[in-house]
């Protein structure tokens, strides 16, 4: 298996994030690349790559002119606004504002944002942009010669829309990989998402869609970010008819219902017949994942691992969630290792 890496990774270095009103420290820091790095490259026979430029056009294959001119430039403008610290957003045109697109830079943050848990700070684009480029370059080998890739990179995406931000995604790493297999000539793609929350950006993305099928099992949103999105009654639209699945889990799942729940999504998979598979992989699915609530356990993962395996699919790994330190290198190695123990690549 092939890992590529996005070694500017920690450009992209928040101080804080929005937790129940206080400011702590990021869960999603640049510390978790280099356990996951290490991990992996112990355990999985890998070879480690540097990701290839592709330049802008397949992160605007999946992302609005206007939300990326806004990224790139965002920690400029903040800073041009007298700001040296992380770039949040106070206000939102939520429901019932007029409207209306001032070009101040805290009404662009907040046109732009989901959420309070997501800092811009002075390198977030340059670590988005090389992320991207990570999961093309994961994408183009998958799709070339067959043997499943992993991208490794932060910070993660499938809650990024077409033109929103937050949840600490920017740019929607597992959609990008997608739609560069649909830009290569893929009829059907499907995305498989193992994060503990809901793969909202992805789901929105591709919702009228109907080559590529978006499958998400996860903690219930009635309960869990992203609160308003993740529902089982998503099924998708227009064309995207019946090619969205959400699978919804109580707080406090084991590996019972979670496998259950594994299984109606490897089944729709199966059903529907793509040519290649994106797993978003988060692993914060973990027992000791303070941020969640799930308690699936490393050898847990190991039989996720082999069970998208059987489905002998191309296969592009994508790098979502996990925030704990003592376990996220074992339980991506978990599912990289059970995976290689049922195919050839
Ligand atoms: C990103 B990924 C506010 C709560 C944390 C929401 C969770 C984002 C998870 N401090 N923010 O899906 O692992
Ligand atoms: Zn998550």
């Amino acid at each position: 298996m092939r890992v590529f890496f996005n070694s500017r990774h920690d450009s992209h270095d928040g101080n804080g994030e929005m937790h129940h009103g206080r400011l702590i420290p990021c869960f999603e820091n640049s510390r978790r690349m280099a356990i996951i790095r290490d991990a992996v490259a112990h355990s999985v026979q890998a070879q480690l790559v540097d990701p290839t430029d592709h330049g802008m056009a397949p992160i605007a294959a999946i992302h609005d002119a206007d939300y990326l001119s806004f990224l790139e430039n965002a920690w400029a403008d903040w800073n041009a606004a007298g700001n040296d610290h992380d770039a949040f957003p106070y206000v939102w045109p939520t429901a019932g504002f007029s409207g209306g697109h001032p070009a101040h830079i805290s009404a662009r943050l907040g046109q732009y944002a989901i959420s309070s848990d997501t800092p811009i700070t002075k390198g977030t684009w340059k670590a988005a942009y090389w992320g991207a480029q990570t999961v093309v370059s994961a994408a183009d080998a998958v799709w070339n010669d067959g043997e499943a890739s992993f991208a490794l990179t932060r910070p993660p995406g499938h809650h990024a829309h077409a033109n929103r931000y937050g949840g600490y995604c920017f740019l929607n790493n597992s959609a990008i990989a997608a739609q560069q297999m649909i830009t290569k000539g893929a009829k059907k793609v499907a995305i498989l998402d193992i994060d503990y929350h809901h793969g909202n950006g992805t789901q929105d993305i591709f919702y009228d869609r109907g080559d590529v099928l978006t499958v998400s099992i996860h903690a219930d949103p009635k309960h869990q970010f992203p609160f308003f999105m993740g529902y089982e009654n998503e099924t998708g639209r227009l064309d995207g008819q019946g090619a969205n699945l959400n699978i919804v889990l109580s707080g406090g799942s084991d590996f019972g219902p979670w496998s259950q729940g594994f299984a109606r999504a490897i089944q729709k998979i199966i059903t529907w017949q793509p040519e290649a598979l994106v797993i978003a992989l988060g692993v914060d699915a973990h027992e000791a994942e303070t941020l969640c609530d799930f308690r699936l356990q490393t050898d847990d993962f190991n039989r996720i691992g082999q069970m998208i395996g059987r489905l002998g699919l191309k296969t592009v790994f994508v790098m979502e969630g996990g925030y704990a330190h003592d376990v996220i290198g074992f339980n991506v190695a978990a599912v990289l290792g059970g995976y290689l123990s049922e195919t050839k690549s």
